[in-house]
């Protein structure tokens, strides 16, 4: 007789996405348990606690929208700060009351398919933990969370205090990051991303020096950050039918919508005009609900990388130093940081730029950083180099699957192949909510997330009922997707600029090439072949 698993489902990961997904499957009456490798729920939010952190998604459009008690929670600006998003969490997680089933401090080290007893088995790190059996598990491990540093000579050596954005020390009891009492001290700042931009430019009038070592500079956008008053939270709740509807058509789950016109066939007046009125207003709506050719057309992306640049050099002083903030890249084509004040940053007398394409960090010393060109002392590094994007979560975790492949080998020797980014086959039974080709990280994650998540659930509602014990994505489905997904990227501009978009990343062995590992088909596209399988009872599946 076969072996019956521990559990129906183990969930990893207790971010926003892993809490959802387990009370989700709870609810079906399966036997669902969660791990998380830190010490508390709230993934990226937990761990990210850099001064000046925060989110980049309209608060009210960021968290779980299947309830309107949350969405009403009474967020205090349009973009809130990392605690007060951390503290949120916790109260979502209070309501859906999931602490209990997860375990804390578990690290998932291995996980290997047993075909005849169709489960896996889940290892951790640490002896005193044993082992756990599963019939079907949910990555829900993260797209940027797997932190990364560069190798540098000597940079165990370094005698003062070393960050990376994503490990920021804690606050005793508290959602906050450590207070970090910069007056006085002499910074350095490694990396201009979006994590790099926002502690630049608040810690920059509080530090006695700050050097910021850019290697790649960004088009970044202003944020237009605002408190939140009563009355707007009341609208939001007010219209919260129609908020959530409008929400799941957008391209990218923010709260605006694309222009269905070609900038490249604007009339002048007309576009430099509209460019203006887009440039005004908050967040994204510039780079993601501008004209819908700036990421796919090269006159188009022209246009609006004059545009930037205009806007972009009004806000310095020295254009030489501006030459250098100014990136080579068309505009859009990488991330884009959403900043307060990040270019006037550079016009103080404490701040100073290092251009890492006109000199080289030789190695860290004892009291700092030695460069080609000179030898410069501090007292903080602060390391906000990024991740190991899309893939460093999932690959972090040694997966076998059928005939004893493992996934990130599959992956490196023949490229990703997945269906839908939910499945990769020869891994039945493995799901993942954030791995490559998935529609959820080009995308204010936790929307197009969410999608996935109730989609899940509606597949685990069959599996139930049937009591099926094997899942996987069939070839011509797997073949089909990876195909649409390197069609659609090719069709843009991404393709061809180096980020973690394209997953370059030269502090990873392996990971120079640019390959596809975003479908860019947009969050209605996503949801509607998320539904055409639901709607086939996910025949589309093998299912046994
Ligand atoms: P990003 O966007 O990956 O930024 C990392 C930054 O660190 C970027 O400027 C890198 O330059 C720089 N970097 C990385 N390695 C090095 C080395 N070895 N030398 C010099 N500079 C380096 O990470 P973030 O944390 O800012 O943001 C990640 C995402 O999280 C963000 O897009 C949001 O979606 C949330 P490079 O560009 O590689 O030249």
């Amino acid at each position: 007789m076969a072996k019956q698993p521990d559990f129906d489902v183990v969930i990893v990961g207790a971010g926003i996405n892993g809490m959802y997904q387990l009370r989700i499957l709870r609810e079906l009456g399966l036997r669902v348990k969660g791990v998380e490798a830190s010490d508390d729920i709230g993934g990226t939010w937990h761990y990210n606690r850099y001064p000046g952190c925060r989110l980049d998604s309209e608060s009210h459009t960021y968290g779980y929208l299947w309830s309107k008690d949350l969405m009403g929670f009474p967020f205090s600006e349009r973009y809130i700060s990392q605690p007060e998003v951390l503290r949120y969490l916790h109260h979502a997680e209070e309501k859906m009351d999931v602490r209990k089933d997860f375990l804390f401090n578990t690290r998932v080290r291995k996980a290997t398919w047993d075909g005849e007893n169709r489960l896996w088995t889940l290892e951790f790190d640490g002896f005193d933990k044993p082992a756990m059996t599963t019939r079907f598990w949910i990555a829900a491990v993260g797209a940027l969370s797997a932190p990364t540093i560069p190798n540098y000579q000597g940079i165990h050596t370094f005698k003062g205090r070393m960050f990376h954005t994503a490990r920021w020390p804690r606050q005793a009891g508290g959602f906050e990051g450590e207070k970090i009492d910069f007056a006085g001290k002499r910074v350095a700042v490694i990396g201009t991303g979006a994590s790099g931009v926002q502690v630049i430019q608040t810690i920059a009038p509080e530090v006695k020096e700050l050097v910021v070592f850019q290697r790649t500079p960004n088009w970044c956008m202003p944020l237009r950050n605002a408190p939140l008053g009563d009355d707007e939270l009341e609208g939001i709740r007010a219209n919260y039918d129609e908020i959530v509807a409008y929400l799941k058509t957008t391209v990218g789950g923010f709260a605006f919508s694309m222009i269905e016109r070609n900038l490249a066939e604007e009339p002048e007046d007309v576009a430099l005009g509209t460019l203006e009125k887009l440039h005004a207003l908050p967040g994204f709506a510039f780079w993601l609900g501008g004209y819908q050719d700036v990421l796919s057309d090269k006159k188009a992306n022209a246009i609006a990388t004059e545009f930037m640049e205009k806007k972009i050099r009004a806000r310095i002083a020295d254009q030489t130093l501006a030459d250098k903030l100014i990136p080579a890249h068309g505009f859009g084509l990488r991330r884009v940081p959403l900043e307060t004040g990040y270019y006037e940053t550079y016009n103080r007398d404490n701040v100073r730029l290092v251009s890492l394409l006109e000199t080289a960090i030789e190695r860290i010393t004892q009291t700092g950083i030695r460069t080609t060109d000179e030898e410069l002392e501090f007292d903080i590094i602060v390391m906000a180099t990024g991740f190991d994007a899309i893939l460093g979560a999932t690959n972090r975790i040694e997966i076998i699957g059928k005939d004893g492949r493992s996934l990130k080998k599959e992956w490196e020797e023949k490229g990703v192949r997945t269906y839908l980014g939910v499945q990769s086959p020869g891994f039945p039974n493995l799901f993942m909510l954030s791995g490559p080709q998935t529609g959820n990280t080009f995308c204010n994650i936790p929307r197009c997330t969410s999608a996935t998540i109730e989609w899940l659930g509606e597949m685990f509602t069959r599996i139930r009922d049937e009591n099926l014990t094997c899942i996987e994505p069939r070839d011509q489905q797997v073949d089909w997707w990876s195909q649409e997904c390197d069609t659609l990227f090719n069709q843009t501009l991404f393709a061809e600029t180096d980020s973690w978009f394209t997953g370059i990343n030269s502090n990873v062995e392996g990971r120079s090439t640019r390959s596809t590992l975003l479908y860019v088909g947009g969050y209605p596209a996503y949801q509607d072949l998320l539904r055409q399988a639901s709607a086939n009872r996910f025949e589309v599946f093998e299912m046994a």
